[in-house]
């Protein structure tokens, strides 16, 4: 762990989440606990140090096990699994938690509990889900999940990496990029063409011949989360790892569904310590012999990130819900992500302006949360997809092609 002496000047300071429309009330008192043990290691482990992670790009792997201890990854999958087990509200408030802190953080979290042990307990067969689900949980072992490639990002369903039918064993090669976690990964879920260009996901493990996991270096963006490739190349997978309950594209587009739900609630965390660090910082800092919060230029800044966040706090937890009762349809799912992260964005950029040249500092959140959600942005699905998921939902016109 890096040095006390990182400890940045925002985290010297208690966090206080605005709720303008008393949204808590609508939680059950199990769901404010859950959230303040998680903000409480939070505002030990992480917040103190998040700044001089992301700025020496060092992903806190260390961390893992304790975050398995504390619920962080599938806090909504069973206990049989060694998860949880709660419901989905409960598992958006945590991923609000977790990214109000740093986008790269909340990363780790769902690719561990959305993008790798999602897929193995709904496809997987039940030794599968003995195997791999208990140590997933625990932080004993982590994951990745590799969808995209390096010429099919947005349209995932032109993927190029196969496997063919060996007898005993399949054969896998091709190569993904943008993988999130890859680089420091004991497995990744893998979605790949088998001889009749059907999709399968396979489970892949570090260790196996002919398989590689490159960093990707040179990022401006969720400095504190390692993203790598995922290099295949005549790897000899055992049959065993295939996940046999699914096929075809609706597989990793099932796992991106409970994903971009995570990063609904997320992006409303990032909102929140902008606005607040903003917020403080505007009741302090003076210019012309008066608090900058005095001014109406200052004012309607906060004013309209509070009323950005209301919006964002009460269509999410509409959307959890519909979650919690089996009823949330992808294009709902889609609709918030887009909408919140596009928000969020918008917030980090108005609030860094309140703080003029301290804005751009790492004293402060709101530059590094503005680079995170320029990724968050883009990644399970592009502002521009999502608004054609929207569109298609609308008029039943699909406009991808
Ligand atoms: P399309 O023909 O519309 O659909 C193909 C099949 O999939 C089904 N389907 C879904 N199933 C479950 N959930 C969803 N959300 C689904 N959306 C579609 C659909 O019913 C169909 O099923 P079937 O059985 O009839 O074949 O597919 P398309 O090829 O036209 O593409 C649609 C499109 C563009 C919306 C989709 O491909 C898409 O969402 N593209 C964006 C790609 C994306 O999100 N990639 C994310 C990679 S993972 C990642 O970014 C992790 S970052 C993690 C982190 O660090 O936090
Ligand atoms: P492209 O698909 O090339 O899109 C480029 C531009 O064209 C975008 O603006 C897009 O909106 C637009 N565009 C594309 N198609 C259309 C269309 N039909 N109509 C209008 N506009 C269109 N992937 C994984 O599989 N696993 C991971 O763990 C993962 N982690 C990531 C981590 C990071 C930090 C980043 C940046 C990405 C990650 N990704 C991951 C990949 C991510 O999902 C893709 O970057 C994303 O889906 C977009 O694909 P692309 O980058 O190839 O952009």
């Amino acid at each position: 762990m890096l040095k006390e002496q990182s400890v940045s000047r925002q985290a010297a300071h208690k966090y206080e989440a605005p709720d303008y429309y008393m949204v808590d009330d609508l939680l059950s008192e199990e769901h404010k606990l859950i959230r303040q043990s998680v903000r409480d290691w939070l505002n030990e482990h992480v917040s103190p140090y998040i700044n001089e992670w992301a700025q020496n790009n060092h992903c806190p792997t260390n961390l893992v096990k304790e975050m398995g201890a504390l619920g962080l990854f599938g806090p909504s999958l069973p206990e049989k699994y060694g998860c949880p087990g709660l419901d989905d509200i409960a598992y958006g408030i945590i991923m609000q938690e977790v990214e109000r802190v740093d986008s790269g953080i909340r990363s780790m979290c769902s690719v561990q509990g959305s993008l790798v042990m999602y897929p193995i307990f709904k496809y997987g067969s039940e030794a599968q889900k003995m195997k791999y689900l208990p140590k997933l949980a625990s932080g004993e072992m982590m994951g990745c999940f590799g969808l995209t490639e390096p010429d099919h990002g947005s349209n995932p369903g032109g993927m190029l990496t196969n496997y063919t039918d060996e007898g005993d064993h399949y054969l896998l090669n091709g190569s993904k990029t943008w993988i999130s976690n890859s680089p420091f990964a004991d497995i990744a879920v893998v979605w790949a063409k088998n001889e009749e260009g059907r999709i399968h996901g396979l489970i892949v493990e570090r260790g196996m011949e002919g398989f590689t996991t490159p960093k990707i270096d040179n990022k401006w963006s969720l400095r504190a989360s390692d993203t790598g490739e995922l290099v295949f190349d005549n790897v000899k997978v055992p049959k065993e790892n295939l996940l046999p309950n699914v096929s075809g594209l609706r597989g990793p587009l099932g796992c991106l569904d409970k994903a971009r739900y995570g990063i609904a609630w997320g992006s409303i965390g990032v909102a929140m310590d902008c606005y607040y660090a903003a917020l403080r910082y505007s009741q302090e800092r003076e210019q012309f012999g008066k608090p900058i919060a005095s001014f109406q230029l200052q004012q309607k800044k906060l004013a309209e990130a509070l009323t950005e966040i209301t919006k964002m706090q009460l269509l999410t937890l509409r959307l959890g819900q519909l979650m919690v009762e089996g009823k949330a349809t992808s294009a709902q799912i889609s609709m918030a992500k887009r909408n919140n992260v596009d928000s969020a964005l918008q917030i980090a950029r108005e609030t860094r302006q309140i703080l003029g040249g301290m804005g751009i500092t790492g004293d402060y959140p709101m530059m590094r949360h503005m680079m995170n959600l320029e990724s968050v942005i883009t990644y399970e699905g592009t502002h521009d997809i999502h608004l054609l998921i929207t569109g298609y939902d609308i008029t039943g016109i699909n406009a991808f092609r």
